[in-house]
């Protein structure tokens, strides 16, 4: 899956640079009477700009009541003693203070980054976003999350920082409180 995602962003990038040494190439070339051609074109995009405004803004306003984690500070939350995993993106590996915590209480998450910004995210086993928050250099995030359900939970960069983005892996482990 990965080696995938690897050759796909090769041929992509590819195509891409074909597609800036080709515009370079015909910079040069002059089309006579181009001005019917702006004015049809400004007419499009003026429309193309009032039907994403009209499409996107309703459908922006619905999605923004169901984001697929939780706000991260409610209130049960925040009398227990939280348990602190301390993370630090670099390019490209997260590098975690402890993989290990247990459901029931609250599980807080300081994160930083040592080079660029990395998109810290926690996906639950059956792949659903359950908390995440920016790695940003010299400045942490924190994020409060509770575990329900024990399993092993991944962690994901979620924001394109380099040609190994995609394997910025890693993994938190929670265990179920009643089990220990
Ligand atoms: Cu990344």
């Amino acid at each position: 899956m990965q080696e995938t995602a690897w050759q796909v962003s090769l041929v992509l990038m590819t195509i891409i640079a074909f597609g800036f040494v080709f515009v370079a190439i015909n910079s040069g070339k002059r089309i006579k009477d181009y001005q019917p051609l702006v004015k049809s074109a400004y007419g499009t995009r003026t429309k193309l700009f009032w039907v994403l405004v009209l499409v996107f803004f309703p459908v922006m306003i619905y999605t923004l009541f169901d984001l697929p984690y939780s706000p991260g500070h409610s209130k049960q939350d925040s009398s227990a003693e939280p348990q602190v995993i301390n993370v630090t993106g670099h390019s490209w590996y997260w590098q975690m203070s402890n993989n290990e915590v247990t459901t029931g209480t609250p599980v807080e998450i300081n994160v930083t980054s040592a080079d660029v910004n990395h998109g810290f995210g926690i996906y639950d086993t059956n792949m659903r976003l359950v908390a995440q928050t920016q790695a940003m250099p010299e400045y942490t995030n924190k994020i409060r999350h509770t575990f329900d359900k024990a399993g092993t939970y991944r962690i994901l960069c979620m924001e394109y920082c380099g040609v190994a983005h995609h394997s910025m892996m890693s993994e938190i482990k929670v265990i179920n409180i009643n089990e220990e």
